[in-house]
């Protein structure tokens, strides 16, 4: 189960009580309505969904929690898979606020350009939940929540162990950073906290940062570029395990050892990047949990319900090392 937190202060206080309501298994909801409903007479609840696409083990661990956790929970599923493309879920949304569908929710495949359909929806009286992704919306109000993970949290973690990792280098290493879609939420903020950590020690240094669009294709073809580009290539950050994944065969067909040569460092910990550090060809991943499903039906039912809901629900996550990855992957569920 995730665990509430918030990222900004003015939440702060809200989140970390409805955090202890909730770990104590007390239902953390104020009868007011704020306005966020459709329909409360039929029972069933309806909800349409615009996923970003298929493009990695991540997205597709997600798309089945969706699914799975719909069902369980009785909630009558619209699904729409956007393929990577912004207006492909601007017209998803669109047809899910003419369908009159109770909730709708989404996982923005960039994080600006939403307020005019948010505005739609809004105006229509069907709330939005964002899930996974956030959007740069200045108007809090447009959405009721947004469950999903830490980013910048992430990037930092992926940073800091790094600096641990090269603590005593007394010359430059050299990093190459392999980024997710560019706009997209997990791409920025990953960056930042991955770059403002690494800051600590003037010794690393990004040498080349390009899109590889969170796919494996994309990370091969980009890392192809930088191994040709950079002869001393000591670290690869990459935003996703199926990225850095891409990128192991690279490595291997330009003649370097991945893991040994190049220190590899990737976020998820999906299972087949979890294998890869197992087997000490990747050397670190922050986690990021795509299991976002059963909390995402409980919040459709509240908002639903006209329930009040933290305005950020953050979900747990941890790191892995080699050793670690060992010993977890024989109960990794995704
Ligand atoms: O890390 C990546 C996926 O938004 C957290 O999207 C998600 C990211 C995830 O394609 O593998």
């Amino acid at each position: 189960m995730g665990k509430m937190r918030t990222q900004s202060a003015p939440w702060r206080a809200a989140a970390v009580l409805a955090s202890v309501l909730l770990v104590g298994g007390v239902a953390a909801c104020g009868n007011s309505d704020t306005g966020g409903g459709g329909s409360k007479d039929d029972g069933k609840i309806t909800m349409g969904f615009s996923q970003v696409g298929a493009e990695s083990g991540w997205r597709t661990a997600n798309t089945t929690s969706i699914k799975e956790s719909a069902a369980a929970a009785g909630i009558e599923l619209k699904f729409d898979d956007a393929q990577q493309k912004q207006e492909n879920q601007i017209k998803a949304i669109r047809n899910y606020i003419q369908q009159k569908v109770d909730v709708i929710a989404f996982s923005p495949v960039v994080e600006s350009g939403w307020d005019t359909v948010l505005k739609e929806a809004k105006d229509a009286g069907i709330p939005v939940i964002l899930t996974d992704r956030s959007v740069d919306s200045a108007d809090k109000t447009l959405y009721k929540t947004f469950l999903g993970s830490d980013f910048v949290k992430e990037g930092r973690l992926a940073g800091e162990w790094l600096v641990e990792q090269k603590k005593s280098a007394s010359g430059p290493v050299n990093i190459v950073e392999l980024q997710g879609n560019t706009g997209a939420a997990p791409a920025n903020d990953r960056k930042k906290g991955f770059g403002e950590a690494i800051a600590a020690n003037p010794n690393l240094k990004i040498i080349a940062s390009q899109p590889g669009d969170f796919t494996r294709a994309g990370g091969k073809q980009v890392m192809e570029q930088f191994l040709k580009a950079y002869p001393k290539i000591d670290v690869l950050f990459a935003h996703n395990d199926d990225m850095g994944l891409g990128a192991l065969e690279a490595i291997t067909a330009a003649g370097k050892t991945p893991g040994k040569d190049i220190t590899i460092i990737t976020v998820d910990a999906v299972k087949d990047g979890m294998q890869a550090l197992a087997d000490g060809k990747f050397n670190f991943i922050a986690e990021c949990s795509p299991l976002l499903g059963p909390q995402l039906m409980d919040l459709a039912k509240k908002v639903h319900e006209g329930q009040e809901v933290p305005a950020r629900i953050e979900t747990e996550e941890t790191t892995f090392t080699t050793e670690q990855a060992k010993e977890a992957l024989p109960n990794r569920k995704y």
